[in-house]
């Protein structure tokens, strides 16, 4: 399974894009990036790490709750070409970006002391707490800096692999970065934890941690990227990180996160007939929403309100729930989980029937119901105070705050339980259903059923994420639902927000010989593509097809 794989080192990147127009391209980019990093620094990069942002197909706000997600690999990435310094301070950063308006910045990162617990009985004796030595590097989450990324990405190297207290003479090489990008930021492609990735995979190579021994598996590149990207103030999942990593070119990435990470790769359906098939096109809202600067209103907030909704669901339901691994509090997928009451991981189907069953039950998750009002409202749910929020838990207003507010900052007079729920079960219906859709299509006996049936129905399934996103995640915003209108006023089967939404890209389901018409189309109608033209518009709108996903290339003289 691709996540045992090691993260690939290529010295040719003819082994990488075996499409010779593709490989010319990507060639050109590569040497660019490296001329400029000689220009900037004085000597040829060792490496280029290269990580590619990602749309994700259907499966909105779905990966913290820990269910299946179905992103693809695209083309646009972040490269970060990397190199030794020559300098006398540990692990010491210069920090450059193609782009302008990114200025140069320099950084180290430094050891610092925090006392913890003693955890052994003689540490008790003699001491009741104990100092830690741990790497730390500044990063202000509230704050919006372009080189927050490549530090959240040195973060994980640096506390995995130079860890002062298991290996006191291991130190970090001082090194010379040049990033350099064409995922948009903020623009629900993934651009985040592209940079994210590629910082991580630039120091892992730098740092010799690629090769021999040390050789790193993609699962667990996955893993450190997560943990990474939280260091920029964002709670996310991992579908992200999972994608950029773990993608393979004509493949879409159906990824799991219960209970363990695992990725299937699944092949979106085509025809025998060449221009009869779909394509998958992206269209930037332009409105440009970023995560970071909005999460307590929006992205947090959301994981809060799916945290609180997973627990008092299963306390209304009488479900009993194991402990949750490092005493996380449980996601709406284990409280699905109990509700089956079987061994995990647990048949598609038995997983569709247990969501369709449990669907029929979250009224109690109801404002009316939760206040203990007699009777409760079919129409729309305002949602709970804070307060009646911990009365409906059941826990003391202290517990409360440990478990859930204590590690993140939000902000709401109401918090939407009903409606945050019955998208995230919902929507993870929509992705078993796309899936299904999506395997039937490509095994022989399917004969039957015309491809224009399928992409129809997975169109379908798109337009109502996106209405799902729309009214009871409230994650969207005019322009997209906008966009996605139009597109399919324009001819597309299926389209929706694409990313966490509150702005950024769309992603439609266009038949494949009417591709140019249809962007033709929808550059004329929406307003904000007015007047932009060449390769602006291309950027706002383009064709994709599944890409490759994270790897690194080594520079050979
Ligand atoms: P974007 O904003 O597209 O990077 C974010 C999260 C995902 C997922 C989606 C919503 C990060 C890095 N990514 O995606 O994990 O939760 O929102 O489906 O926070």
């Amino acid at each position: 399974m691709a996540a045992e794989l090691p993260v690939p080192v290529y010295t040719s990147l003819s082994d990488v894009y075996p499409d010779l127009v593709l490989a010319a391209k990507q060639g050109a980019r590569f040497n660019d990036l490296a001329a400029e990093y000689e220009a900037a620094f004085g000597t040829k990069p060792k490496y280029i790490a290269r990580a590619p942002g990602r749309v994700n197909l259907i499966g909105e706000h779905i990966d913290y709750t820990l269910f299946g997600v179905f992103p693809a690999a695209i083309e646009q990435d972040i490269l970060i070409a990397c190199g030794p310094r020559a300098s006398q301070d540990p692990g010491h950063v210069e920090a450059h970006n193609t782009h302008p308006k990114y200025t140069p910045q320099s950084f180290a990162p430094m050891l610092l002391s925090t006392a913890s617990d003693a955890s052994t009985k003689q540490d008790q004796e003699v001491n009741a707490s104990v100092d830690v030595q741990s790497w730390h590097l500044d990063i202000n989450p509230k704050e919006l800096r372009w080189e927050s990324y490549v530090k959240a990405g040195y973060y994980g190297v640096l506390n995995h692999f130079f860890d002062p207290s298991t290996n006191p003479s291991a130190h970090p090489v001082p090194v010379n970065i040049l990033v350099s990008g064409t995922v948009p930021a903020g623009s629900g492609l993934s651009s985040s934890a592209a940079m994210v990735v590629s910082s991580t995979l630039a120091f892992l190579a730098i740092n010799n941690k690629l090769q021999g021994e040390e050789k790193i598996k993609k699962g667990k590149l996955v893993q450190m990227a997560v943990e990474n990207e939280k260091r920029v103030g964002v709670n996310s999942g991992g579908m992200d990180q999972a994608a950029s990593i773990l993608c393979t070119p004509n493949s879409a990435l159906y990824i799991t996160f219960f209970p363990s990470l695992s990725a299937e790769l699944v092949s979106l359906p085509h025809t025998s007939t060449p221009g009869e098939g779909v394509v998958l096109v992206c269209a930037n809202s332009l409105v440009v929403s970023d995560k970071a600067v909005g999460a307590k209103t929006r992205y947090n907030l959301r994981v809060v309100e799916t945290l609180v909704a997973a627990y008092i669901l299963a306390k209304e339901l009488k479900l009993t729930l194991p402990p949750s691994p490092q005493g996380k509090p449980p996601t709406l997928r284990e409280v699905l989980s109990a509700y089956i009451g079987k061994p995990e991981p647990v048949e598609t189907d038995v997983l569709k029937d247990g969501l369709e069953r449990l669907l029929n039950e979250i009224d109690v998750l109801r404002a009316s119901h939760l206040r203990g009002e007699e009777k409760s409202t079919e129409g729309e749910d305002g949602g709970v105070t804070l307060e009646e929020m911990i009365k409906a838990s059941g826990l003391s207003s202290e517990k409360f705050h440990e478990i859930y507010l204590s590690w993140v900052d939000v902000e709401a007079t109401h918090f939407q339980l009903y409606k945050r729920t019955k998208h995230i079960y919902t929507e993870s219906l929509r992705v078993l259903q796309f899936r299904e859709l999506c395997l039937a299509s490509s095994s022989p006996i399917s004969a039957s059923t015309s491809p224009t049936e399928t992409f129809k129905a997975l169109g379908t399934l798109m337009s109502s994420s996106h209405t799902s996103c729309s009214q009871l995640y409230e994650c969207s915003c005019p322009e997209l639902d906008d966009l996605t209108q139009i597109a399919l006023e324009s001819g597309a089967y299926g389209s929706r927000l694409t990313g966490a939404g509150w702005g950024g890209c769309t992603v439609s389901l266009v038949p494949e010989g009417k591709v140019d018409e249809f962007i033709g189309k929808v550059a004329g109608r929406y307003g904000k593509f007015g007047g932009l033209g060449g390769d602006a518009l291309g950027e706002a709108i383009f064709a994709t097809r599944p890409g490759v996903g994270a790897f690194v290339f080594e520079l050979t003289d």
